[in-house]
């Protein structure tokens, strides 16, 4: 594209966006970095209509993430690496590309961003779950909340599950459309079994933690993999899709005996429930219910405007 006219558009796109004083960058991500999970297949539009993308101006997409609430996002902890001030992220709701230009999509900023304690900032490490706060909230029209389980909510291995995100793949594939795979959930045990096979470095060591799920295949091949991270792992229970984890880490991607490790959401539905109550978004203007600004100064004007009116 000549660079004009990529200007013009970076402009249209300030504009359009309310213009968070950053230019960002058309598509999220380089061509080099734009995949595929491992051995999934192309979403279809609104398949998966909590999907979102969480991005940093300078470097496109970075993680995945879902959306539980109008203004919150869950995602993983570990893609916080870089830096926890809120002014560098935006999310991106409602697209199945990348792409800044793609129609029905929308890019948010963030307002606040809550990373669960126990998260030691190390490979590997429990709590690897955070809650994005958006600047502003979406409209219904926008976007559908995935649900959340219950905190005794019982994961039987062999439940066929979907991971979805815009994540790494094998192949150096251009194509940035949202990928699905379906993967049924491991048993712990048997995944702490395959991760000590040829896995000298771990001998004594416990891998896959209590608040820790592992899904995908004992020969490898189809899996989540770098960039996935933070979006969700769902199940179709009863007919609703529930999250129940997020994809956190593994060694390598799509390997033997090395399958996906997701953060265990019913261990953390006490804090993510906990997180949204202390952190009410009252102060959101009209969408408040509470009597915002507009509601008290509307009645105020209108009775100095038409005096006697009232
Ligand atoms: C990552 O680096 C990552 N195979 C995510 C998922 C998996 C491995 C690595 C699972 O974000």
């Amino acid at each position: 594209m000549e660079v004009w006219v990529r200007c013009i558009f970076l402009l249209l796109l300030q504009i359009l966006t309310g213009g968070h004083g950053d230019i960002l960058p058309l598509v999220w991500g380089h061509p080099r970095d734009a995949g595929k999970i491992i051995g999934g297949q192309d979403a279809l539009q609104g398949k998966w209509p909590w999907q979102v993308s969480l991005c940093i101006a300078e470097d496109g997409h970075i993680c995945g993430g879902s959306l539980i609430h109008e203004v919150w996002v869950l995602t993983a902890a570990h893609c916080f690496r870089r830096s926890l001030n809120p002014r560098l992220y935006h999310v991106k709701v409602g697209g199945l590309t990348l792409s800044l230009l793609e129609p029905h999509s929308t890019l948010v900023a963030v307002r606040d961003i809550f990373v669960h304690p126990a998260y030691l900032w190390g490979d590997a490490s429990s709590g690897d779950i955070a809650l994005v706060q958006l600047d502003t909230p979406l409209q219904p029209s926008q976007f559908t909340p995935v649900c959340l389980p219950a905190a005794q909510a019982p994961l039987s291995p062999g439940t066929v599950c979907w991971v979805t995100g815009w994540g790494a793949t094998q192949e150096r594939d251009l194509a940035s459309v949202l990928q699905e795979l379906a993967v049924p959930l491991l048993d712990s045990e048997e995944c702490e079994k395959m991760y000590h096979i040829r896995g000298s470095s771990l001998s004594g060591k416990r891998v896959i933690q209590s608040d820790m799920l592992c899904a995908g295949f004992v020969e490898g091949q189809k899996d989540s993999c770098q960039g996935d991270s933070g979006g969700p792992l769902v199940c179709d229970i009863n007919s609703s899709w529930i999250q129940v984890g997020i994809t956190s880490w593994g060694i390598g991607c799509a390997r033997p005996h090395r399958p996906g490790v997701y953060t265990r959401v019913p261990a953390y539905v006490h804090w993510i429930q906990k997180t949204l109550e202390e952190n009410r978004s009252d102060a959101y203007g009209c969408h408040s219910r509470a009597s915002g600004p507009h509601q008290i100064l509307l009645p105020v004007l209108l009775a100095f405007a038409l005096p006697g009116s009232l």
